[in-house]
């Protein structure tokens, strides 16, 4: 007999492996990423994952000034947020500045900073399914950054 077209088991099959794709990919955990210098422009932003953590410094050589750039894509739309905090909290010693950019528009959705008396600073955003963003910390010439960051994207 002819074998027909249409074929429960493989169909069956297919099903259970796409289901465990998806799977893997809703349960895949939140990482600590460490900043890779330099990253000082897009081209060079370290890649970044929405649930993860970045940590790093501004410090660029001779405690001159720094960029970091990360990048991150979103699978799909709703409101990002960025925390970027000092781990000097209140006794960090400069203010430091951020902006969120949205690279597939080359748009900047969002900017702000960090100062010693408020050293965390939260940001919300609208994204866009299938986008890619950039976010950028600053530290300006001319201070040295004696304590590291923490950048949390949800
Ligand atoms: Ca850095
Ligand atoms: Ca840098």
């Amino acid at each position: 007999m002819k074998q027909a077209g249409w074929q429960p088991r493989k169909a069956l099959t297919t099903l259970a492996v796409l289901g465990m794709l998806l799977a893997g990919a809703s349960a895949a955990s939140a990482a600590t990423v460490s900043e890779s210098e330099s990253n000082n422009t897009a081209a060079t932003a370290d890649a970044i994952s929405i649930g993860d953590t970045a940590v790093g410094q501004l410090n660029g050589p001779g405690g001159g000034a720094d960029t970091d750039y990360f990048a991150f894509s979103a699978s799909s739309g709703g409101t990002g947020t960025v925390t970027f905090s000092s781990d000097g909290g209140t006794s960090e010693a400069v203010s430091q500045f951020i902006s969120i950019i949205d690279a597939t528009t080359s748009t900047t959705l969002a900017t702000g900073s960090i100062t010693p008396a408020s050293p965390t600073r939260t940001i919300s955003f609208s994204k866009t399914a299938g986008h890619t963003y950039h976010v950028v910390l600053i530290k300006p010439t001319g201070s040295a950054a004696l304590y590291g960051y923490h950048l949390a994207i949800s």
